[in-house]
């Protein structure tokens, strides 16, 4: 692998950064910098590529999954978001725990080899505890084999807020009523300038990883995202992942790291979309610079199925998955479509020419699919 890398890059600087990555070493913020500037995007990509497979082989995971967000209605005033509305504004909604039930009846009817579903809503200002609390419970008590993916550190810290509890109590409760694992959502851009003007409101970036280091813990894996693509520069980028970096040495409770593509369409913030481009190099970094992370998700409904296949060979070991029902990123009008059937999953993996891994939330193997050279 090494004779192919470093001597055929054409950026100097890339390769520098090329021999590290290579011999285990790690990267710092002038490597990380050095690596998003680059014009060199094939060799970013090999680079990216190669370490992943040390990593994880040439497979590529995905899931059976199901999203439920629970109600559009949130006290937050995140400028990147098109989903949040204000209590009794028109298109304002609130699932019934009845209606939460019913619809995942009804997607195990069609689909049955769902394992997850995933669970994220609004910041509701008038919602008890407790009716945050039974959605989980009453979830795990109909479907006791789905694994409930839930609640990201923002509605953890507004669940205990309401219920005038302490974080570790919440969590604490949440999983005695059935949480399996947290989201990763709410990560946005740690820089602390930025994320002033982009969700004020927001908890910090430091109480981000407090809490999912916290949930860590406690014995639950999670996940770890970071929206680009808006008004943050490539250092604010590379500081946040190397925050990720130092959070998991302390406690390596995150699988998977998600990079989510910024979408414009019925925000606040005009700037224009990422490119291509911007969007596979994001994921290439990532990989190189999180090498304490088991996987990096392609998160497809953001970045479209095309960009996603890409990415399966910058870097990223996992496509998500089926993504039934979401409806955040669904608000800012995306073109990517509701959902994915398993056989189009399938296929843009083989295509990228990497073994399709059926997994549940755990990463424990469900399936190993069949690669191209072999159906
Ligand atoms: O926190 C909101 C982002 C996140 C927009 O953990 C937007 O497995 C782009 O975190 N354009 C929620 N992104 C989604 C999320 C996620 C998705 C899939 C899997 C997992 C996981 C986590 O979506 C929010 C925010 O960062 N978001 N608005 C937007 N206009």
């Amino acid at each position: 692998m090494r004779a192919l890398l470093p001597p055929t890059f054409k950026d100097k600087r890339l390769a520098r950064v090329a021999e590290k990555a290579l011999s285990g070493e790690r990267l710092t913020a002038e490597d990380g910098l050095a690596l998003f500037e680059t014009e060199d995007v094939l060799s970013l990509g090999l680079l990216a590529d190669a370490v992943a497979e040390e990593k994880n082989r040439n497979l590529a995971y995905f899931n059976v999954n199901i999203h439920i967000n629970p109600t559009n209605v949130c006290v937050g005033t995140c400028r990147f978001c098109a989903y949040r509305k204000s209590p009794g504004e028109p298109g304002a909604f609130e699932l019934t725990v009845d209606q939460i039930l019913s619809t995942l009846e009804n997607a195990l009817k069609k689909e049955p080899s769902i394992t997850e579903v995933h669970i994220v809503g609004g910041l509701h200002p008038d919602w008890s505890y407790r009716r945050f609390l039974d959605i989980v419970r009453v979830v795990k008590e109909a479907f006791p084999k789905l694994y409930i993916k839930a609640y990201t550190a923002e509605e953890i810290k507004h669940i205990a807020q309401v219920g005038g509890k302490k974080v570790e109590e919440t969590v604490e409760d949440l999983i005695e009523a059935g949480l399996d694992a947290v989201p990763g959502g709410g990560g946005e851009i740690f820089s602390e300038g930025v994320r002033r003007r982009l969700c004020p409101d927001k908890i910090s970036g430091e109480e981000y990883l407090e809490i999912h280091k916290l949930v860590h813990r406690m014995g639950l894996k999670s996940n770890a995202t970071m929206l680009f693509g808006h008004i943050e520069t490539y250092t604010d980028r590379v500081e946040h992942l190397l925050k990720l970096r130092e959070a998991q040495d302390e406690t390596g409770g995150f699988q998977a790291f998600i990079p989510l593509t910024f979408h414009p369409w019925n925000t606040s913030l005009k700037v224009p979309p990422a490119t291509a481009i911007d969007e596979l190099k994001t994921v290439a970094v990532s990989r190189l610079i999180l090498d304490n992370f088991p996987h990096i998700k392609a998160y497809w409904v953001l970045l479209g199925e095309k960009v996603a296949q890409l990415a399966l060979r910058f870097g990223a070991d996992d496509i998500d998955g089926t993504v039934t029902q979401e409806s955040i990123t669904r608000a800012t009008g995306s073109r990517f479509g509701e959902s994915l059937p398993k056989s189009r999953l399938l296929r843009l993996i083989r295509e990228a020419g990497k073994v399709p891994v059926e997994r549940d939330t755990l990463y424990n193997i469900i399936r190993i699919h069949k690669p191209l050279l072999e159906l």
